[in-house]
């Protein structure tokens, strides 16, 4: 009796051997056979809002970075580089659907209308949730490596079981592919064709471990093994972003279940403000990565079809120099809450343990209080 095992689920995924792109870095727009059927609506507005809405990011991410080595935020993870996988993914969806992201989707955030004071209070040590996450569709950020898969999973569970047609989008890095709540997100999401996307940014790092360390194989053949399809797409390639994120959409929003799509993109800067990258990374592989520059590579297209791109960067500038002042201004009128309110919202209901912890906080600092 033949024994032979089942061939890997290669036909399950699109983009292994190499990344489904149509934008290529000198901006020349290539056929693809798969995305192309959803870029049909793809016009001169939509690319100069991606322009914009991308340069925005990139703004924001700057000037957070900035106010953080003047002292004014504690800690920030840069975007740098990821600004069309976030943007792209991020446009593929409707307003009510839900999206959980990790730490470093600060591009969604603003799409989503988050305020930036809201935006920065959680980098400025301020508060544990800087915006309502029900008025934006969008959870806070989640340190946790991973756990935001089960939440997206659970939502999309429950989305079905309100009979509603809403889809959840989890956010989640090459490292945290390689977590258990992932790997069990993934399970569930499987087995009940919950109505979730799994949008893995490899940025190539997990902090200092490059993906090559972490995965033998394609991230993209992961999900595979648990009947998961897959699309492993140019993640500096917006319009790449955009076509693969609505396949997905389209397939959870109509009962097809899950899909994991992985967005090959690099993160150009630091993990966070406090990693120095140059520690274990060489400048060539950074230049090579820069070279593919997704904001550059859209305005190259832009140029290339023939548009005044100097008309648009200068919309983008004053749209940026705005909500940078915005930003600044948010920073300087911030009010630092009472330590004791780190307590405050860790149940619904308190509990003595916390009590007791508040307690004990209050009764510390007065005794330091006392000392001085
Ligand atoms: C469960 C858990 N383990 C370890 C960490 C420490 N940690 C913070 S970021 C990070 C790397 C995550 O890499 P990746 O998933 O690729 O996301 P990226 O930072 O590149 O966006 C690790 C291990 C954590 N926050 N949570
Ligand atoms: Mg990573």
């Amino acid at each position: 009796m033949s024994t032979a095992v089942p061939a890997p689920s290669a036909e399950l995924a699109a983009g292994l051997d190499r990344p489904l792109a149509v934008l290529h870095p000198d901006g020349s727009r290539h056929a693809d056979a798969v995305l192309d059927a959803y870029l049909t609506d793809v016009d001169e507005t939509m690319l100069t809002d991606f322009y914009v809405d991308m340069s925005i990011a990139r703004r924001v991410d700057r000037e957070a970075f900035t106010l953080t080595r003047q002292g004014s935020l504690v800690l920030w993870p840069p975007l740098l580089g990821q600004e069309a996988a976030q943007i792209g993914s991020c446009r593929a969806l409707r307003d009510t659907d839900f999206l959980f992201g990790s730490y470093r989707e600060h591009a969604i955030a603003v799409m989503r209308g988050v305020d930036p004071a809201g935006l920065l209070a959680v980098w400025q040590g301020n508060t544990l949730s800087g915006w309502d996450p029900y008025s934006h569709h969008l959870a806070t950020p989640q340190i946790i490596i991973g756990a935001q898969t089960l939440h997206a999973t659970g939502y999309a569970m429950a989305t079905r079981i309100d009979g509603a047609d809403d889809v959840a989008i989890a956010y989640l890095g090459d490292g945290a592919i390689s977590e258990g709540d992932t790997n069990e997100a993934m399970v569930f999401a499987s087995t009940f064709s919950a109505p979730v996307v799994f949008f893995c940014q490899n940025n190539q790092y997990a902090i200092s471990e490059p993906v090559r360390v972490q995965s033998g194989s394609p991230l993209a053949l992961r999900p595979t093994g648990f009947g998961i399809p897959a699309l492993r797409v140019d993640g500096n390639d917006v319009l790449a972003v955009l076509a693969a994120t609505r396949i997905a959409v389209e397939r959870a929003r109509t009962g097809g279940g899950p899909t994991f799509v992985e967005a090959v993109t690099y993160r150009m800067g630091p993990h966070t403000t406090t990693d120095d990258p140059t520690r274990y990374r060489e400048d060539e592989e950074a230049a090579e990565w820069s070279a593919k520059d997704p904001i550059v590579r859209l305005e190259r297209h832009l140029a290339s079809s023939g548009v005044r791109t100097d008309r648009i960067r200068e919309e983008a500038q004053v749209r940026c120099d705005q909500i940078a002042r915005d930003m600044r201004d948010a920073v300087a009128e911030a009010h630092t809450p009472e330590a004791a309110t780190i307590f405050d919202h860790v149940h619904a209901v308190p509990t003595q343990r916390v009590e007791r912890q508040r307690a004990e906080h209050i009764a510390f600092v007065a005794s330091v209080e006392g000392e001085s």
